[in-house]
């Protein structure tokens, strides 16, 4: 393993909406999170104030976020190899982000396209503040750790773009300060779609969840879930996202849990019908998924040890964050404190 200061640094972050996180989540980003840890100086973060945006119930909210740290150590998050810690231990993240805000044109901000379309479902007199200036906050996340790379969803990009646009803007306004950084995007698996809806992406906020494979579900629903998967009228499993989204997704979901191609994947359904390919990606996710589900139950068993697990991630975390702020508040001329 290379020494930590010469490991390029990933950093990534993901919010506790949700009592459990989605197959979507995992082979579109987490997957990388656990693989990059083995080779980076990894970062991850349950960005708990990402998800006031949705103004959660306090209660909920607490034991999301202690479920997302379980889950995440449940998929392989390694605490010994990674920093693990929740986005609210580091105070950085807040004040970092009021100075990207001061950056931020009001146009690009409304351009992005999550905003867009999260605003426009609930309307301008119910959408918060909070969820415009989120891929600010989000820049602040990745900035204050001097990232070399984000491991995300194809969902991502663009908050990506907006952060590295933010750091490069301050380093040639106030003189060379934060790491410039590139996504971590996979070509296949970084889209994985819903279910029962095979255009649209899988989602925790998604209207219903019968389209949707949630880690912590009990076996058999997920099952279920899959067999029930909405496909076409034909027979033949071929990777075709235009006229077969279903089988597609289906394909995609098959080819990242075994590590086959798509092509070695297709092949081996050749002259099988659409219920036999249904029932194998139903064993393969299932199977991949049980020691997952038990492993996590089995760690919240023991919430004393998850939070002392994220207080040390928290205070690893903070050493870095606290040195990139001084760093910018210097550059930016703010009077130090005598
Ligand atoms: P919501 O839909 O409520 O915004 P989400 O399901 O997208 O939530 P996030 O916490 O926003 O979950 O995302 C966590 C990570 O998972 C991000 O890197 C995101 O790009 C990735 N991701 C989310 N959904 C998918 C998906 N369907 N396919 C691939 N990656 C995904
Ligand atoms: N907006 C991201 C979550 C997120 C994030 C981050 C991802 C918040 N801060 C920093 C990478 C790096 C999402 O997945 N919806």
């Amino acid at each position: 393993m290379a020494d930590v200061g010469t490991r390029k640094r990933v950093l990534s972050g993901i919010q506790p909406t949700h009592d459990s996180f989605h197959l979507g989540n995992y082979l579109g980003a987490l997957k990388q999170w656990v693989a990059l840890q083995e080779s980076h100086d990894a970062f991850y973060c349950v960005v708990d104030l990402h998800a006031l945006t949705v103004g959660p119930d306090p209660i909920e909210l607490r034991r999301r976020t202690l479920a997302s740290a379980a889950q995440l150590i449940a998929i392989g998050i390694d605490p010994a190899k990674s920093t693990l810690f929740v986005q609210s231990h580091v105070p950085a993240h807040n004040q970092l982000a009021w100075i990207m805000e001061c950056l931020t044109g009001f146009g690009e901000a409304g351009r992005m396209t999550q905003f867009k379309d999260k605003s426009a479902k609930s309307g301008t007199d119910r959408t918060v503040v909070g969820l415009f200036t989120y891929p600010i906050l989000q820049a602040a996340d990745i900035l204050l750790y001097q990232a070399d790379q984000v491991p995300v969803g194809e969902d991502q990009r663009q908050h990506i773009e907006l952060t590295r646009d933010l750091g490069q803007r301050f380093n040639s306004k106030y003189g060379q300060t934060f790491t410039i950084p590139e996504g971590y995007i996979l070509k296949s698996g970084a889209k994985i779609n819903d279910l029962q809806d095979p255009t649209s992406k899988m989602s925790k906020s998604a209207a219903s969840q019968s389209g949707v494979i949630e880690l912590m579900d009990a076996p058999e629903i997920n099952m279920k879930k899959i067999k029930g998967a909405m496909t076409d009228t034909e027979r033949e499993v071929i990777f075709d996202e235009k006229n077969k989204a279903g089988i597609s997704n289906l394909l995609t979901i098959y080819s990242a849990i075994t590590g086959l191609s798509i092509a070695d994947a297709q092949n081996e359904f050749v002259g099988k019908g659409y219920g036999d390919f249904k029932s194998a990606v139903a064993t393969v996710v299932v199977d991949f998924l049980t020691p997952i589900r038990a492993k996590a139950q089995e760690l919240l068993q023991d919430p004393a040890h998850l939070t002392s697990i994220l207080r040390d991630g928290a205070e690893k975390a903070n050493l870095v964050a606290s040195k990139t702020l001084a760093e910018t508040y210097e550059a930016l001329g703010l009077l130090p404190r005598a």
